[in-house]
């Protein structure tokens, strides 16, 4: 009856609320707004957030290039340690943002958690790399010369983030663009703006107890610009902004790239991703079974990372194929904070998108487990599905896309040499694996012949990556790298100097020019 369905989902707006209050955002940003903040857990509408028209995303822009000239002036493990106390303050709300993530993005709980984890492992890493922002020193051609490269800090940063990891993706570039020396400006997806304006509010805590500690932090080093399509593109238009690290659709990047490349300005693109597995006759089944099942259906799909396409080799196809159509019918779907492993889609057009895509696969022969909508008791306005599992014969249509939900292609495959063939021939490079225990397969798969992906792993899913390695792909995923290794290079600019410290002035390459 209706009675018990309501008790088994109370409002979820009410600890919205609480949330906000206790992570610290000014009410008057999230109420009376123009932007309807919903939950895709329920449907419901949790506030109403407050948009900046163009006018003043392109005042925050300006602020903050002001904010850069003084920025770039302070020593770098002076700026670590604000990055620091944004770790700090990340660790003691990690409840609280975790659980917010979970609300707005529709995480499961361990996984609103391990948002904010994430966040919290990129502020170590950032703090470590503020002593550690090294140049090379060159050998020179030249005698009593000098020559080595110096790292500067390079200007506003912009950053675009999209809803699936509303907030870890600000933080990868942001804890990397500070201790760089960089200002911010984010650009968060409308689809979650409040888990941004809450992680600026804790910014803006590590702020103040910076500033208490005798630090020095310009006014307007990072900001929050909450709006539409139109914001994006003050921000990718504005010269004062040099680099641009935007997480999205391979859509949205083919619409961002031209504009900066026209105006010289560096992109940071990490865009779809249409991420394989392929299982060897030699694979771990039962660790397959886990590796496969996280990946494919593990955030409902809606990771960047998400496995989509799995290559089964036919010795194994009939033992391994029916075990894993067990645990699509029978992992549980429903609200992520309940227990449940797979939550909810975004929206209504991420569920129509999804079912277009497996109809497309229907006429083309699939046979389809799974994809039908779950009805949750309460949720009616939400879109929960059954993971879908569709058996292929080829890969093309849809498979060849990226569909933002839980579709996981079964493809079965005889030959090595050909299924890495068909493994790389989709459009998009994030990320893939191989199950095997065979060392030549495994050492060939991450060859130069093998994955042609910015991530390749063995005996692990494709999804679930570490913040330690650099982060990204090739192709139309648009060839960014975020993170880990030496991804901070992107954010400053290098200068080679050398230096002359002789009393002759010898020519490179041996010019004479006496005078
Ligand atoms: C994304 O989906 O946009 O590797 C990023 C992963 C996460 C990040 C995913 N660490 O799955």
């Amino acid at each position: 009856d209706k009675q018990s369905a309501h008790a088994k989902n109370p409002s979820l707006k009410a600890e919205v609320d609480a949330l906000l209050v206790e992570l610290g955002v000014e009410p008057a940003s999230y109420t009376g707004g123009t932007l309807v903040a919903k939950t895709p857990i329920n449907g419901e509408t949790v506030a109403q957030v407050r948009q900046v028209d163009a006018n003043s995303a392109t005042a925050a822009i300006e602020k903050a290039h002001a904010a850069f000239l003084q920025w770039r002036l302070v020593p770098a493990p002076k700026r670590g340690e604000l990055v620091r106390l944004l770790g700090e303050e990340l660790r003691s709300n990690k409840r609280a943002l975790g659980r917010l993530v979970s609300i707005e993005a529709g995480k499961i709980e361990s996984e609103g958690l391990g948002e904010v984890q994430e966040m919290i492992d990129i502020c170590d890493y950032a703090v470590g790399l503020s002593r550690q922002l090294y140049g090379l020193t060159i050998a020179t051609e030249r005698h009593e010369h000098r020559m080595a490269e110096t790292w500067h800090p390079l200007g506003v940063t912009g950053i675009i983030s999209a809803f699936n990891f509303p907030v870890a993706v600000w933080s990868w570039n942001a804890a990397l663009a500070l201790v760089c020396g960089n200002s911010i400006v984010w650009k968060p997806s409308e689809k979650t703006p409040l888990t941004a304006l809450a992680t600026d509010a804790l910014f803006g805590r590590a702020l103040r107890r910076f500033k208490a500690e005798g630090g020095s932090a310009p006014d307007g080093l990072s900001a929050v610009l909450i709006g539409g399509r139109e914001i994006g593109e003050t921000l990718v238009n504005n010269t004062r902004v040099p680099v641009v690290s935007a997480t999205g659709s391979t859509a949205m990047g083919r619409a961002v790239a031209p504009k900066l490349a026209q105006r010289f300005a560096r992109a940071i693109l990490e865009l779809g991703g249409n991420n394989a597995a392929i299982v060897t006759p030699t694979a771990d089944l039962d660790l397959t079974l886990r590796g496969v099942a996280f990946a494919a259906m593990g955030t409902a799909g809606q990771r960047c990372t998400t496995l989509r396409r799995l290559f089964v080799h036919e010795s194994v196809y009939d033992s391994f194929v029916p075990r894993l159509k067990k645990v699509y019918a029978s992992v549980s779907v429903g609200n992520p904070l309940a227990g449940n492993l797979v939550g909810p889609l975004i929206d209504g057009l991420a569920y129509e998108a999804m079912q277009r895509a497996l109809g497309e696969a229907k006429a083309a022969g699939a046979g389809i487990v799974g994809g039908d909508r779950v009805n949750v008791a309460g949720a009616e306005a939400a879109f929960y599905v059954r993971p879908a599992l569709v058996e292929i014969g080829g890969q093309t249509g849809s498979v060849e896309r990226e569909t933002f939900a839980p579709i996981l292609y079964v493809i079965k495959y005889r030959d090595f040499d050909a299924v890495i063939e068909l493994h790389n021939a989709v459009p998009q490079g994030l990320s893939s694996s191989i199950f095997t225990n065979d060392l030549r397969e495994a050492e060939a798969f991450l060859s130069a012949r093998g994955s042609d992906c910015g991530i390749a792993n063995v005996n692990i899913g494709p999804s679930g990556a570490e913040i330690g390695g650099a982060f990204g792909g090739e192709k139309e995923t648009g060839g960014g790298r975020e993170s880990g290794s030496d991804a901070w290079k992107a954010y400053m600019r290098r200068a080679t100097n050398t230096v002359n410290y002789g009393r002759t002035l010898p020519l490179a390459q041996g010019v004479k020019f006496d005078v």
